[in-house]
Parts: structure tokens; C-alpha cells; sequence
């Protein structure tokens, strides 16, 4: 099973250098404002963008370079960098691949995507608005329940949410509407830099030891003879995304084996059989992860598990609605809600 997450296309290295060498040649006062520090910081983007424009051209969804693009602006701009040196790399980017990338029809998706992204740029955002404005279903929560976090007190944030399940608030609306909006805006902040790496990973880890207080709750519904089998793809490090969605099986009666993060495909492949699972739900948040995705979903297919129900999901699955079918997948659900009502319907043999 090929499981990769570099794209299958020979060269990243020598175009990201060639990518670096040109946009320098053409801005040589970077060299003496940035240093040597700064181009090995470029070199290290140009192998990311370059990354997600091969994931993308493979997977056949330039809406994934777009939507990375968009998000690079937004980090940049929060890092004093404008836009238009990105928009710059893109025209470098555009000319060294016209140049470097020998096979016709890769190089002609790579030349499109780049041209989309391009085109989109201007008009994207160089801000991203809060996940947790006013009006949003339980936000004052959320918003107290962050600050307790980034107070580095988790007694006080787990108390918070503990009471108002307490008070009558459903465990599911709990985790939607505070947890996941609350990790939505902590990705935010560490984008715009306004939060480090650390207080990014004291909130998370928090968070998942809050969410295990819930479980003498979710694990206590009555059982409906159906199972789901809920794994993040290799090289996906993004766990809690996946450990939403078996909790919320769970709640609705589902035997569930949540596996974590990171799992080999081939590991995944036995859970499947062993558990004689009727649904298997993949988790990638990270674009350059799809291709593990449709490795792993071509591998499951020719197994003696050919007939599982594939479930897939996370941010690229969000941005592109249709991409569930370019990994070979059954269905995708945009939030854990959505995947227990997609995940009866296929097991109920109800085709899309
Ligand atoms: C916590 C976190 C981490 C932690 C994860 C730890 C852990 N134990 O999980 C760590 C530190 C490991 C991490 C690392 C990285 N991260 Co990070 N991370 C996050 C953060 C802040 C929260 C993730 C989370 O918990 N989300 C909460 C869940 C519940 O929400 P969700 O993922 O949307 O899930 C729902 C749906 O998508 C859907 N769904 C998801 N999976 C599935 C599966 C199925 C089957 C179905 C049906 C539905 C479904 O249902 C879910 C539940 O409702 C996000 C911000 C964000 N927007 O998510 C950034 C974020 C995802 N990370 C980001 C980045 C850049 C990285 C790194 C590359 C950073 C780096 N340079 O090292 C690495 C990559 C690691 C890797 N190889 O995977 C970026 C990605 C941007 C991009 N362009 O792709 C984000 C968006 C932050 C940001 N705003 O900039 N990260």
C-alpha cells in the first residue's frame, strides 16, 4: 500500500529550489533584508506549495490549492509579509513549472491550478473572522470556556461544560458547538499568531481529557447491533476530529473502535475484518494526506472487506464536496451530526 503523502511526481526538491532561485533572482533585496534564514524559510514554503499543488492536481480538486492559498495569505499577512509577495510566488511558481514539469498533462493541471489560485487571490481575505461571534449557538460558553483554557486552568473550563450538560445542554450540541468551534478558533489564533505552539497543544490535550469526563454518558446508550471502525489516515497527527465522530456513534447506539491517530493502513484494513465493522470512517484534515486516503480505500476494496461502507472526512472533504468520489470513498459528512445520518443511510443500502 503506497502511503506516501508526498505527491508521486519526480522533483519537489529540485522545483522548490528552482522555485526559491527565482523568486531571489527577481526580489535580490530579500537577501539582505531576510538572510540566510529567510530563504531557507522560503525554500521550506515552496516545498508546501508545491506539495499541495501536486496533492491537488492528483486528486483533481484545484479548489484544495485555492483553499491553501487562501490560508497562506491569511498566515502571512498575520506574520507582516502582503499579499503580493505571495502573489509574486505564484507567477515564479507558474514559470518554473512551465519550464520543469516534462509530462504534458501534469504540467498543463499544474499551469490551470496555479492560474485559478492566482485569479482567486486578490480577492481573498487576508483575515479570517472568529469562529466564536456573537450569535453563534452557545458562544458565551465556548468564549469562557477558551479563556479558562488559554488562563491555563482546565478545572475551570471543564466545570463550565460539565454544568451546562448539568443544566440540560446535550452532550452532542457540547462537543459542536464548544469544542470544535473552540478548537476552530484556537487554529485561527496560532495562525495569526496570537497564540504559541504550546498554549495550542494545552488546550487540545485539555480538551480531550475534558471530553473523557463525558464518556460514563456516551458509553451508557443502548446497543443497535451496527459498528464503526474510525481511524485518522497515516501521517494524519489531527485525532480529535475522528474520536468526535466515534463518540457520537457511540451516543447513537453504534459499537465503535476509535483508533486514533496516524494508523497504518494496513492496521486499519484488519480492525475492519476482525471487528466485522459495517462502516469504516477515515479522517484527513491535511490535503497532503489524500493520497494515503485513496490508497488505503483502493487497498479496502480489494480485501475480503470489498464491501465496507467508506466514510470519509475533514477540512479538504469540506472544502470540496465531491471529492469523497475522487478517493473512491461511499459518502462524506461535514460534522460528526451529519456522518451518523449518512452512515445509517448506507447501511440501510440507500445509495447516493
Ligand atoms: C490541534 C491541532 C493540531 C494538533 C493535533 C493534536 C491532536 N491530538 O489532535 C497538532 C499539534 C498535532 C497539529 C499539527 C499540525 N497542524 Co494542526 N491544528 C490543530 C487545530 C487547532 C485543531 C484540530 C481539531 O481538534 N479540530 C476539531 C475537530 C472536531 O474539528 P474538525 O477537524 O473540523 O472535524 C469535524 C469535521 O471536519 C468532520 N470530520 C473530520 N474527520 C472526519 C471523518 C469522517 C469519517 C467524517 C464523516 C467527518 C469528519 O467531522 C468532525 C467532527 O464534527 C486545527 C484547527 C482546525 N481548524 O481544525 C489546526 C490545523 C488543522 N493545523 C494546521 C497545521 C498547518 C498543522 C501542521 C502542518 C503544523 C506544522 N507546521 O507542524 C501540523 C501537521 C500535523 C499532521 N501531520 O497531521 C492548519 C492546517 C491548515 C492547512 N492549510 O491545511 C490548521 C487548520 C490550523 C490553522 N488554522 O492554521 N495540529
Amino acid at each position: 500500500m503506497d502511503e506516501s503523502n508526498q505527491a508521486s511526481v519526480p522533483g519537489i526538491e529540485t522545483l522548490a529550489i528552482a522555485l526559491t532561485n527565482r523568486h531571489y533572482a527577481a526580489r535580490p533585496e530579500l537577501s539582505t533584508r531576510y538572510g540566510a534564514a529567510g530563504r531557507a524559510k522560503c525554500l521550506e514554503d515552496a516545498r508546501y506549495h508545491l506539495d499541495y499543488l501536486l496533492q491537488s492536481i492528483q486528486i483533481g480538486s484545484p479548489i484544495l490549492f485555492t483553499a491553501y492559498m487562501s490560508w497562506s495569505k491569511v498566515m502571512l499577512a498575520a506574520r507582516g509579509i502582503p499579499a503580493a509577495d505571495l502573489e509574486a510566488n505564484l507567477d515564479y511558481m507558474h514559470e518554473v513549472l512551465a519550464e520543469g514539469l516534462a509530462d504534458t498533462e501534469i504540467r498543463a493541471s499544474a499551469l490551470r491550478t496555479i492560474a485559478i489560485a492566482r485569479r482567486e487571490l486578490a480577492r481573498l481575505p487576508d483575515a479570517e473572522n472568529t469562529y466564536l461571534g456573537v450569535g453563534e449557538p452557545l458562544a458565551d460558553i465556548a468564549r469562557d470556556y477558551l479563556t479558562a483554557l488559554l488562563d491555563g486552568d482546565r478545572q475551570r473550563a471543564a466545570s463550565l461544560v460539565l454544568k451546562e450538560v448539568k443544566a440540560g445542554t446535550s452532550v452532542k450540541e457540547v462537543y459542536l458547538n464548544v469544542f470544535q468551534r473552540t478548537q476552530h478558533e484556537i487554529g485561527r489564533l496560532w495562525q495569526i499568531n496570537r497564540i504559541t505552539v504550546a498554549e495550542e497543544h494545552y488546550c487540545t490535550a485539555a480538551t480531550q481529557l475534558i471530553m473523557a469526563q463525558f464518556y460514563p454518558h456516551i458509553f451508557s446508550t443502548p446497543k443497535i447491533g451496527r459498528r464503526l471502525v474510525a481511524a485518522c489516515v497515516n501521517g494524519e497527527l489531527h485525532e480529535i476530529s475522528v474520536r468526535m465522530i466515534a463518540d457520537f456513534f457511540e451516543l447513537a447506539g453504534w459499537d465503535t473502535y476509535y483508533l486514533g491517530a496516524n494508523v497504518p493502513g494496513a492496521s486499519i484494513a484488519d480492525m475492519v475484518l476482525r471487528q466485522r465493522a459495517h462502516v469504516v470512517g477515515i479522517s484527513a484534515t491535511l490535503t497532503t494526506n489524500l493520497g494515503a486516503v485513496a490508497a488505503l480505500i483502493k487497498a479496502l476494496r480489494s480485501s475480503s472487506s470489498a464491501n465496507i461502507k467508506v466514510l470519509v472526512g475533514g477540512a479538504p472533504f469540506n472544502t470540496d464536496p465531491n471529492l469523497w468520489r475522487a478517493v473512491g470513498a461511499d459518502a462524506s459528512a461535514p460534522d460528526a451530526e451529519q456522518a451518523i445520518v449518512e452512515a445509517n443511510r448506507l447501511v440501510s443500502g440507500a445509495g447516493k
